[in-house]
């Protein structure tokens, strides 16, 4: 039994949410899609009124909010432009590592970077030859005395050209396979970092993909993230955290096409009546609504195991894997309800289309998700084990907002 009743300042985020994509983020996200431009302007009025940074607990700066609350934001903006939302939401990625694994000085220092202004941060695991293999990563990190020694190249690193501080995986003992990854904190501005390459995208064109390349940048060993060679697992833990707000973002996706999908089908006359009418189009429109509605609720499951101090692993899959499916589905029938029309970029469901994509690939491929989902259900671990490095002040959000919100039985 699932019941997934919204408390009162749930539903209040969601409006402000709401409000926010269709103000500031509808009325110019195809511009920016068109232009590929960088959305500064937005990301300072998201910070400004709190949607930013929302599981960084107040000790840091933060509101502290609880996963499904996130999750209820993120289906906004993404709703709005997920190619903005994706640079809103990308300090949650960076800033998970350091929740669990940071000492309270590094946390001190970079949360607190990120909330008192509208900073940016990045995660850097991927990179050329290793994006779902993670463990061939080649980026090195060699201890010399209290130092590291960084030097590799990560790609595909989203808000990487804007942002102060990366969170970064390197090999430590490069014999030990993924126990010989740790994780480090590392300053934009230190000597050897450079920002390469802005990609050029299908979709989500008004975030920031770049290369970035650290030759032998030198890092605190106090910046380390966890211990020495966790840094597989720290990695893994993140994204059990943060797919349930990706996955999120790919409903709001969904549900945008489904609202013009929806809409076109009921003004667009064919054949005498309109083309909703017809059977071949109602029957579209029905499956992409019941695809949508169960996305979410993995979604919030997901979210809801989080905030319950559960393991999530195998719903945060299933839900990344299912909400990205369906955008993509979901978007290719919009653009097949809109006809030709569908094809032109006057038109607002090509967009949808093309940044929709992007969510089978980030944090994780469909294909890794359904990798994870097969090894969960055919050798299941103990699924009700609390997350392991929950820090006390995580445990008390996670504490009260099993007492707000919805529960999982
Ligand atoms: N939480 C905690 N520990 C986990 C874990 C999780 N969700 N998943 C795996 N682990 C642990 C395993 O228990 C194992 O531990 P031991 O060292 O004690 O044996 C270790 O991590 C290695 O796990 P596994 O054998 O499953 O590793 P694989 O190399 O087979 O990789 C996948 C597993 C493919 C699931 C992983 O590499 C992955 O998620 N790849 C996709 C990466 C990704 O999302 N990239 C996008 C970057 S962000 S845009």
């Amino acid at each position: 039994m699932v019941d997934f009743t919204l408390t009162d300042e749930q539903k209040d985020l969601r409006e402000l949410a709401h409000d926010f994509s269709e103000k500031e983020i509808r009325p110019v996200a195809w511009d920016y899609d068109r232009d590929a431009t960088w959305p500064q302007e937005i990301i300072d009025k998201a910070f400004e009124v709190g949607l930013m940074n929302v599981h960084i607990p107040e000790a840091y700066g933060g509101p502290g909010l609880d996963y499904l609350s996130g999750c209820l934001i993120e289906e906004e903006l993404g709703w709005g432009c997920s190619g903005i939302g994706t640079s809103l939401m990308a300090n949650g990625l960076a800033s998970a590592p350091l929740l669990i694994g940071a000492s309270e000085e590094t946390k001190k220092k970079y949360l607190g970077m990120i909330t008192e202004q509208p900073k940016l941060s990045s995660f850097c695991l991927t990179e050329p030859d290793a994006g779902s293999d993670v463990s061939g990563m080649k980026t090195r990190a060699v201890k010399k005395g209290d130092k590291y020694v960084i030097s590799g190249s990560k790609c595909f690193i989203t808000n990487g050209g804007y942002a102060d501080w990366y969170t970064v995986y390197a090999k430590t003992d490069p014999e030990a396979g993924h126990r010989g990854i740790t994780a480090f904190v590392v300053d934009r501005h230190s000597d050897g970092v450079t920002v390469d390459k802005k990609e050029d995208k299908l979709g989500q064109r008004a975030s920031n993909t770049a290369t970035i390349s650290f030759d032998e940048v030198e890092v605190p060993a106090e910046n380390m993230l966890g211990e020495e060679n966790h840094g597989f697992k720290l990695a893994m833990t993140t994204l059990d955290r943060t797919r349930p707000a990706v996955s999120s973002m790919a409903v709001g996706i969904a549900r945008a096409a489904f609202e013009f999908a929806a809409e076109y089908s009921k003004e667009r006359v064919q054949f005498g009546v309109p083309i909703a009418m017809h059977q071949a189009v109602a029957f579209m429109i029905a499956d992409m609504a019941t695809k949508i509605e169960a996305s979410r609720l993995l979604v919030w499951e997901s979210a809801v195991l989080l905030d319950q101090g559960k393991r999530n692993t195998l719903v945060s899959s299933h839900a990344k894997r299912f909400a990205a499916d369906t955008a993509m589905e979901v978007t290719v029938d919009a653009v097949q309800v809109y006809g030709g029309y569908g094809f032109i970029k006057e038109y607002p469901v090509e967009k949808l289309m093309r940044d929709a994509k992007i969510m089978q690939l980030y944090e994780g491929t469909s294909q890794i998700q359904r990798l994870v989902i097969a090894r969960e259900v055919l050798m299941p671990r103990q699924v009700d084990e609390p997350q392991p490095e929950t820090t006390p002040k995580e445990t008390q959000a996670s504490e009260r907002a099993a007492e707000q919100a919805p529960a999982v039985a």
